[in-house]
């Protein structure tokens, strides 16, 4: 018998179990940091938060895999509940709206990955058994599929209209409006979203409040008095998406 076989193995099978709980914690934070950067890349420009978040998630799940300081978790555990304490307002939004699968999508993702990291924390540091690792993963992943099915059928449900004779075009790409529009009073605007996310558009003291799905337009018809009217885009996040519309 050679020295090599006999030689006990103790750091693989006792470590084991340590090993995987970090790698659960690590998995989560490296999907998290995916997501945003797959979300950024969509928009077609850096948003400051997202990115911030994505670094950090990134850095820390890298250094997850290879060692474990028990700071680290802890400083796991914080980055997910300042993402979702947070963001809130953001997280809610884009919940609201499966017919827009990219927001919708990316914010369930997210969300799981970082509910999944607090959990994986705390069950790492009760040294807890794999099989409850193990049904915290097939719990996002059945979340994260029902959702799918869902966002699916509402984009189904989408309604989108065409652009008429006539009609005047307000188109939203990488989230801005025009500056300006001129429109004559009784006509019709086409607005049309080409983002894959969902939009608003609200025209201050009137009723216009419309929903623009992702990749998806609406016709409205400008039942106002001539004169100049601000409108914008009311979702969290977007107040940069305003224009003033000139009504003749
Ligand atoms: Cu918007």
């Amino acid at each position: 018998m050679s020295l090599t076989a006999e030689r006990p193995e103790p750091s693989t099978t006792i470590a084991q179990p340590d090993r995987s709980g970090d790698r659960l914690v690590a998995g989560a934070l490296l999907t998290v940091a995916g997501l945003l950067a797959v979300y950024q890349l969509l928009a077609g420009h850096v948003i400051p938060p997202l990115a911030g978040f994505a670094a950090v998630t990134a850095a820390v799940g890298a250094v997850l895999l290879r060692r474990r300081p028990r700071w680290l978790l802890g400083l796991a555990a914080a980055v997910a509940v300042l993402y979702l304490g947070g963001s809130v307002p953001f997280i809610a939004a884009n919940l609201a709206h499966p017919e827009s699968p990219v927001s919708f999508l990316a914010e369930v993702f997210v969300v799981l990955a970082f509910l999944t990291t607090i959990v994986g924390v705390v069950l790492r540091w009760r040294d807890a058994a794999d099989t409850a690792r193990r049904r915290t993963v097939a719990g996002a992943v059945g979340i994260g599929l029902l959702a799918t099915v869902v966002s699916l059928v509402a984009v189904a449900n989408v309604d989108t209209a065409a652009r008429q004779d006539g009609d005047v075009a307000l188109v939203t790409d990488r989230s801005v409006f025009p500056d300006q529009v001129e429109a004559p009073a009784g006509g019709v605007l086409w607005v049309d979203n080409r983002d894959p996310f969902h939009h608003t558009f609200v025209i201050d003291d009137t009723d216009v409040h419309e929903v623009l799905a992702a990749n998806s337009a609406v016709r409205i018809p400008i039942d106002l008095d001539p004169g100049s009217y601000r409108y914008w885009c009311d979702v969290p996040g977007h107040e940069s998406m305003e224009g003033t519309l000139h009504v003749r």
